[in-house]
């Protein structure tokens, strides 16, 4: 009897859309999400989410993630005021990580408190820690807890949920009985994080079954065919990429983290088998495996060769490999995918972002990598960087032309350029810091973010721009150049020409609307966007060449229903 009882939660952890209501808004969202897995509304929800659950599941506590970015995405009648007021809990945990999130954050907060105005709310996330104090002045926020690992800050404030007192938990930021804001010590900062993600994935089977709510759990759209998973080496960064909210000194800044913590090789294979047990999907291993020394490198490729997996292993490198690590990297997992991020074609740009490696080195990589069985070779270049002009952004697309000639267009090389956007990351060097590396920030203040987010276009809700482009010219250039790679893989024979010729339609259209809507802004006439908003959603929701390509053929089964369904059976 007691099984057809509805599941009492401890905490509801919501994912926002970017956006309340997205749905009823005409915005052209532009190339923002191109080179990521999630749409423009960004509904994937922070891989955290899973690891604070397992966390918390295992220390006695109910925690139940929705997607409600997700769920608002799948059914345009999805009315996600009734939906949060079916779900019961006192407390209710909003992702505020990614700055893109920062309108939906705070109006899906406002929510909650409107149909549960006894229940309290707590955000956490990068852009929350970056922005405490001034997202602690939103009455609907009443706790935000800071930092890259906060599960057992997390194991810390639900117990001090019974015992009103706050002062205990590391990282949380609070408001007293008075209103007055409280601040504890940012001091769980942890060297070692071996105590979480042991098996957090299959939380998700498991939120499945309790809540018999499948939907809610999806991390974004299309995952169900292509469910792609991570596994991570590490929080924090030896790097300092100039723009990266990831980097050394934005870690410092937003999370407290001085020193990069690393996972051992063994907790990262065990990650990998672990997923390997409930999904035939690419897994990524996030971070360059080398950062924490070669030994750790070469044993994990070890790890991996001794008890490999079926799943195609997709490695993140920020330097090039030399041929006899490749080997290695091909014997432990055949068919490896390796995505490498050079940002510009020219070595001096590259060097403005504090990246130091040579064309020569990457394609010396690159062809080790294709000669070795790669499934896969991805690099991604951007537009919005320090001494990028227009010649360079389209020097960037000769130079992809040079290298589709050189691999003779082998399908296997996949190139990519999109946007540095919609926002300069909070907590890089060059968003803390811009007049020194020749950006122009143009919104500061978390509030800003906010209004710029519900902008009628990408254009204008960018928060930089650069002493060599103007905004205007960077979507242009941005544009153009999406397009000339388009041409170019098509020429290529890398993608059909329809498609092709279908994204540049495309292209061209959000060319034209971007023209018209500046119009009717600066003609005062704003109401009259609305009249757009069909045209505008026939280009947002284009398939993008760069998407079909980073999915590559679907697998004819993606999740492996029964062997979750049995890892739960026996308790794993
Ligand atoms: C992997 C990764 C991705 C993956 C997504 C993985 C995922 N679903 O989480 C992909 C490639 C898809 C991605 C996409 C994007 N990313 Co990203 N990403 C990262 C990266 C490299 C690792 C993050 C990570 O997963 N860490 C490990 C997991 C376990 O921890 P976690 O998710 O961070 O959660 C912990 C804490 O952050 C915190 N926390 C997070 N949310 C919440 C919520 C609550 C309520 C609480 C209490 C705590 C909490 O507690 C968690 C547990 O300890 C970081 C850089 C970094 N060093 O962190 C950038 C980073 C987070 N991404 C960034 C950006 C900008 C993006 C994009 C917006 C880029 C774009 N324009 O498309 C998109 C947004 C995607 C979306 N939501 O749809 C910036 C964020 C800057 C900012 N403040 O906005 C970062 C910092 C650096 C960067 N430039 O890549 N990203």
């Amino acid at each position: 009897m007691k099984f057809f009882l509805k599941p009492k939660t401890d905490i509801v952890l919501l994912h926002p859309p970017h956006v309340y209501d997205f749905r009823k808004k005409p915005q052209l969202y532009g190339p923002v999400s191109d080179l990521v897995p999630s749409t423009p509304v960004f509904e994937m929800y922070p891989v955290g989410f899973t690891s604070i659950a397992e966390h918390l599941e295992k220390a006695g506590y109910r925690t139940r993630i929705v997607n409600l970015a997700w769920r608002m995405l799948k059914d345009i009648h999805f009315d996600a005021e009734n939906f949060i007021s079916k779900l019961e809990a006192p407390i209710f945990g909003i992702d505020l990580h990614w700055m893109v999130h920062a309108h939906g954050a705070i109006e899906i907060a406002r929510l909650v408190k409107k149909v549960h105005p006894q229940a309290r709310v707590l955000i956490g996330g990068f852009s929350a820690s970056r922005f405490y104090k001034e997202v602690m002045d939103y009455p609907e926020v009443d706790f935000i807890m800071r930092g890259d690992s906060t599960e057992e800050p997390m194991r810390l404030f639900m117990a001090a949920l019974e015992t009103n007192n706050f002062t205990v938990v590391p990282n949380l930021v609070w408001k007293d009985e008075e209103g007055n804001v409280r601040e504890n010590d940012f001091s769980y900062v942890p060297d070692s994080i071996s105590n979480v993600m042991g098996n957090h994935y299959s939380l998700m089977v498991r939120q499945v079954l309790r809540y018999r709510d499948l939907t809610s759990i999806i991390p974004f759209k299309g995952w169900l065919k292509y469910p792609i998973t991570a596994v991570f080496t590490c929080r924090g960064c030896n790097r300092n990429c100039l723009f990266c909210g990831g980097s050394a000194h934005a870690m410092q800044v937003v999370v407290n983290r001085k020193k990069t913590v690393f996972r051992t090789p063994e907790d990262i294979h065990k990650d990998v088998l672990n997923i390997s047990k409930i999904s035939r999907g690419t897994i990524s291993v996030l971070g360059d495996i080398r950062q924490s020394g070669q030994d750790n490198a070469d044993r994990l490729l070890h790890l991996l060769t001794q008890k490999p997996v079926k799943n195609t292993l997709m490695f993140e490198i920020y330097e090039p490999v030399p041929d006899e690590m490749m080997r290695r990297m091909a014997a432990a997992a055949p068919g490896f995918h390796l995505d490498m991020s050079p940002h510009s074609h020219d070595e001096e740009v590259r060097k403005a972002l504090n990246i130091g490696y040579t064309n020569q080195g990457m394609e010396d990589t690159i062809e080790s990598a294709l000669n070795l069985g790669a499934g896969k070779v991805e690099i991604f270049f951007m537009t919005g960087l320090p001494l990028q002009d227009k010649a360079s952004v389209e020097g960037t697309i000769d130079y992809c032309h040079y290298l589709l000639k050189k691999f003779k267009g082998d399908k296997r090389l996949s190139l990519y350029i999109g946007p540095l956007g919609p926002f300069l990351d909070p907590g890089s060097e060059a968003f803390e810091n811009p007049q020194k590396h020749g950006y122009r920030l143009l919104l500061r203040t978390f509030d800003e973010h906010r209004q710029a987010l519900t902008q009628a276009t990408w254009k204008h809700t960018l928060n930089y721009e650069t002493n060599w482009l103007t905004r205007e010219q960077i979507m242009d250039e941005t544009y153009k150049a999406i397009a000339r790679l388009t041409r170019l893989k098509a020429d290529f024979g890398q993608i059909p020409a329809s498609l092709a010729e279908a994204q540049i339609e495309r292209i061209n259209r959000a060319v034209q609307i971007e023209v018209e809507i500046d119009k009717l802004l600066q003609s005062g006439r704003e109401d009259e966007i609305e009249k757009l908003k069909p045209e505008i959603a026939r280009v947002n929701n284009f398939s993008t060449v760069e998407h079909l390509q980073m999915q590559g053929k679907p697998r004819l089964v993606g999740l492996r229903y029964m062997s979750a369904l049995w890892q739960i059976i026996k308790g794993n």
